[in-house]
């Protein structure tokens, strides 16, 4: 799951390593420097002043930014400073240490379908964090590409996060969710799965099969049902959605059963008819939580639909599947930020038992384990 982008995240702490190395190689140099510099010891601006005076040495300065290999053995005053830190234990990472590295991962977010704002996003805040108060004290460079990744991941992935177990458990029974989502992303195997993992939870559910327009809807959702023993209410294909819902949501409070879990057809957000049937089922039902379902392998297109859905009808939260076989992690990483509603669920596989909640804080450690 998400290995390409995990490859990718990989390559920046090495692309930083790599472009302060120089000063971690310059111990020696750093004493020497620090000795005889002492009197300008902590005025950066006098030893920028200094290299400006001599236009060779400036040259040389120019050419060690073009490529920081080079200036392992000069030993002009711009390297001053930061050797004197690194004899004191300390890295300084200076902005033109970060512009090839950062470059480099706005085109793997990119490549790895992260929508463009949430890119830059995450490359203002690592920006800001290695560049900010952080820098001052950090064994290692790698350790603070890893925390400043880790916030920045953190921070757009988490948006709008909510206890969805502790919301089941305090709300009034029964609870209703609707799920929705364009045609094949995974909806009514989601909502197999979730009965199941309510189950496990000490939660009854109901299915109801709000998908009356595709042929066979009714025989798909009525198997599932049967192999977890769960009850299902469905009419006739061509019946009303919402009468379909608001039966299940009946039975359920005439059943003490704790869940109603309303599948609806496949729909774009443009196809207004279907659309409406989402306003009437609102109107009508006035589910709980609304849950837009898309599929993770969709990168861009799945962050798209997500914020298009949330415009026509307003959506609660949303499950991602098929991020079993996703590799490029873009739509995790982007649909909480770009709507504003958290990513609840990941669904992991074709069984009732591959469904994980979305866990914000573990994915971004997952995506920048070492191992
Ligand atoms: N690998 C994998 N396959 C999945 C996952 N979730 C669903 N699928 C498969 O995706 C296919 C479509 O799933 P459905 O649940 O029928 O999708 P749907 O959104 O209800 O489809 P429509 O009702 O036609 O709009 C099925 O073959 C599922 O087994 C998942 O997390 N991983
Ligand atoms: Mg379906």
């Amino acid at each position: 799951m998400f290995d390409g982008l995990k490859d990718k995240l990989s390559g920046f702490r090495e692309d930083v390593e790599e472009s302060t190395e120089v000063e971690e190689e310059a111990p020696p140099e750093a004493e020497a420097n620090a000795e005889s510099g002492a009197v300008v010891e902590d005025d950066a601006a006098t030893a920028d002043a200094a290299a400006a005076e001599t236009a060779e040495t400036a040259e040389v300065e120019e050419t060690a930014a073009a490529d920081p290999d080079e200036t392992g053995s000069d030993d002009e005053p711009s390297t001053f400073q930061r050797a004197k830190a690194f004899a004191t234990g300390r890295i300084i990472i200076e902005e033109e240490d970060l512009e090839e590295p950062l470059w480099n991962l706005e085109m793997a977010l990119l490549e790895s379908d992260v929508e463009m704002s949430v890119a830059e996003q995450i490359l203002d805040s690592v920006r800001e964090s290695m560049l900010g108060e952080s820098r001052k004290q950090v064994e290692t460079t790698g350790e603070l590409v890893e925390s400043a990744l880790h916030d920045a991941l953190v921070d757009v992935i988490a948006v709008g996060q909510f206890d969805f177990e502790g919301r089941i458990a305090e709300a009034e029974k029964p609870v209703t969710i609707v799920f929705t989502g364009v045609n094949g992303v995974g909806k009514t195997t989601s909502i197999a799965k979730l009965s199941e993992w309510l189950a496990d939870r000490g939660y009854s559910s109901v299915l109801a099969n709000g998908d009356t327009y595709r042929a066979g809807a009714n025989e798909q959702i009525r198997e599932h049902a049967d192999r977890l023993g769960r009850d299902l209410i469905s009419h006739d294909q061509g019946g009303d959605p919402a009468a379909v819902i608001y039966d299940g949501v009946e039975y359920a409070e005439a059943n003490d059963v704790d869940v109603v879990l309303g599948d609806t057809a496949g729909r774009l957000h443009t196809s207004d008819d279907l659309m409406a049937q989402l306003e009437k089922i609102d109107r009508v039902v006035d589910p709980d939580m609304t849950l837009f379902v898309d599929e993770a392998v969709a990168g861009q297109d799945a962050v798209n639909r997500a914020k298009e859905f949330d415009d026509a009808a307003a959506i609660d939260g949303a499950i991602l599947t098929k991020a079993d076989a996703d590799s490029s992690g873009g739509a995790a990483i982007s649909v909480a930020y770009v709507t504003g509603k958290p990513i609840l669920f990941l669904g992991t596989g074709q069984g009732y038992d591959d469904i994980t909640l979305f866990d914000p804080e573990e994915l971004v450690e997952s995506l920048l384990d070492e191992e």
